[in-house]
């Protein structure tokens, strides 16, 4: 059997994967919630509380307890891990890592979390729901103006990990002076497998705001002005393919044969492009999950006039393109909640109560702050005085699929095809309604977990040479679910505008 890891480090949780190549199957999968299985962190939905909305942190080591305990449960099924031939993995995007001193050998007799509890010069990590350094971001656009752009290929983002060292710097000199090392999430915990520091791939790399896509190399003007010497700080930068390092002797406990290969992680969505076999042009694909993502590939990278879409590496070679809406999985659950009622009601009952556009009824469902559009204080907007609980429903559905539609025009392609991945992408309510705003045939594919799964599918090309396209043949079925009907894409292009003008309206006021 060739058998591969793929370990997804997300907001909520850790998962693994493994793929067996040889027979085309998923051979084991294990799962890890940070509220739910490691309570003591205090992080119900994968980070901290604070005070300040807009600050939001995690613990690093809740990730490395998580890690171990997900190893744990799948040593627990019934794959051998001893064949076991590799390791790759996939990290939340944007979310950075402080260390003070380099990662030494492991000793045997200790957890993980207890060995590395002194390592970090910052105890907290700030994740990619971050939204404190607006102050940063200003300063950053004015200095570097549309440079910023064309270089990195985004503007400078709240939640990106260039602004949010450069916060650091500001805010915390003397522990900034204290770092040795600064990682991603998927850099650090390839680096905790490793027991070394790793390097950061191209994928993740550009959602920091420090690495020129023209180059593929970190931008020395951009590093020098972000904060001093962050050139030593930053991991080597490599192709998504590189064998970064073996995997450390403290992980036989788990099974492993000694010294497997650890490929280089990624972050979620350049793993989510490969998961999903949509990292060759012709179809799109949207992540829903605690944020909802839309995201395709890109040959040549142009950029977003609005500054809400990025440009991230492609980890089969070239760029993609992805849109973040923060307000996904959890906007959706405070509307289940406000109306007590099931998912199941979602796609029943409130489908047949209420009618595609929804006589006009819209929300901009701001329940946290959003990074698409940019809104710091959270906020909900309604269109409508009074609505039937299955007009908010659908309310909500469908002005979260408008606002895919209208931030994703810059892109400039023609979808005729979208693959749906993450919880609710079971859901026929959601499928149909895809299908009817962007007129385009929607697919789903069989796991779930498409970032676990493009990470192993990753793992097992750089190791044994196998073409992500052959893997994608094998793993990433989809099955058609939805087809657009005429008259409901009509009734969402006018609405469409509308949506856009409220959008846009909310905007220039707030
Ligand atoms: C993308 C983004 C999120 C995170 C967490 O820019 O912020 O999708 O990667 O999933």
């Amino acid at each position: 059997m060739s058998l591969y890891l793929g370990i997804d480090v997300s907001t909520q949780g850790v998962k693994c994967i493994v793929i067996d190549t040889e027979n085309g199957r998923i051979a084991a999968e294990s799962n890890v919630n940070f509220g739910k299985d490691l309570p003591h962190y205090n992080s119900p939905d994968g980070f901290l509380h604070n005070e300040n909305s807009l600050i939001c942190h995690a613990n690093p080591l809740m990730w490395v307890d998580g890690l171990e305990l997900a190893l744990e449960r799948l040593q627990a099924t019934q794959i051998n891990m001893e064949e076991i031939r590799g390791i790759s993995g996939s990290g939340q995007q944007h979310g950075t890592v402080y260390l003070a001193s380099e990662i030494q050998s492991y000793k045997d007799d200790k957890k993980l979390s207890e060995q590395l509890r002194n390592i970090f010069s910052r105890s907290t990590s700030p994740i990619w729901m971050d939204r404190s350094t607006k102050d940063i971001c200003d300063e950053l656009n004015k200095h570097f103006g549309s440079q910023l752009i064309t270089k990195t290929g985004s503007p400078a983002i709240e939640r990106f990990s260039g602004p949010q060292i450069r916060a650091f710097y500001e805010r915390n000199p003397n522990e900034y002076h204290n770092t040795e090392k600064i990682h991603l999430v998927s850099s650090f915990m390839a680096s905790v497998l490793c027991g070394k520091n790793v390097g950061i791939d191209y994928g993740d790399g550009a959602g920091m705001n420090l690495l020129n896509l023209n180059t593929l190399n970190w931008d020395k003007e951009l590093v020098e002005f972000t904060a001093p010497n962050l050139a030593e700080k930053l991991p080597e930068i490599m192709p998504s393919n590189s064998i970064v390092g073996k995997l450390d002797k403290y992980f036989c406990r788990f099974g492993f044969k000694a010294g497997i290969p650890i490929v280089i992680w990624s972050g979620d969505n350049p793993n989510s492009l490969i998961g999903t076999g949509c990292f060759e042009r012709g179809v799109a694909a949207i992540s829903l999950g605690t944020s909802d993502t839309f995201f395709m590939p890109m040959d040549k990278f142009h950029t977003d006039p609005y500054g809400y879409g990025h440009i991230f590496g492609n980890p089969a070679g070239g760029f993609m393109s992805l849109i973040c809406f923060s307000n996904g999985s959890l906007a959706r659950e405070k509307i289940r909640n406000l109306h007590k009622v099931d998912w199941h009601y979602f796609d029943t009952t409130a489908m047949k109560e209420s009618t595609p556009g929804n006589n006009g009824k819209l929300m901009l469902p701001y329940f946290s702050a959003e990074s698409t559009p940019v809104i710091l204080q959270p906020r909900v907007v309604r269109n409508y005085d009074k609505a039937t609980s299955a007009e908010e429903i659908r309310a909500i559905l469908e002005s979260q699929i408008l606002s895919m539609r209208f931030h994703s025009e810059w892109i400039g392609e023609n979808i005729n095809r979208i693959r749906l991945t993450g919880g609710a992408s079971s859901s026929p309510a959601i499928q149909q309604i895809v299908a009817d705003v962007f007129n385009a045939e929607v697919e789903i594919i069989q796991v779930s977990n498409s970032a676990g799964l493009g990470s192993a599918l990753r793992c097992a090309a750089a190791i044994d040479n196998i073409a992500l396209p052959t893997l994608a043949s094998h793993f990433c079925k989809s099955e058609k679910v939805a087809s657009p009907r005429i008259g409901a894409h009509k009734i969402y292009k006018d609405l469409l505008k509308k949506y856009q003008e409220l959008e846009l309206n909310f905007m220039n006021l707030s």
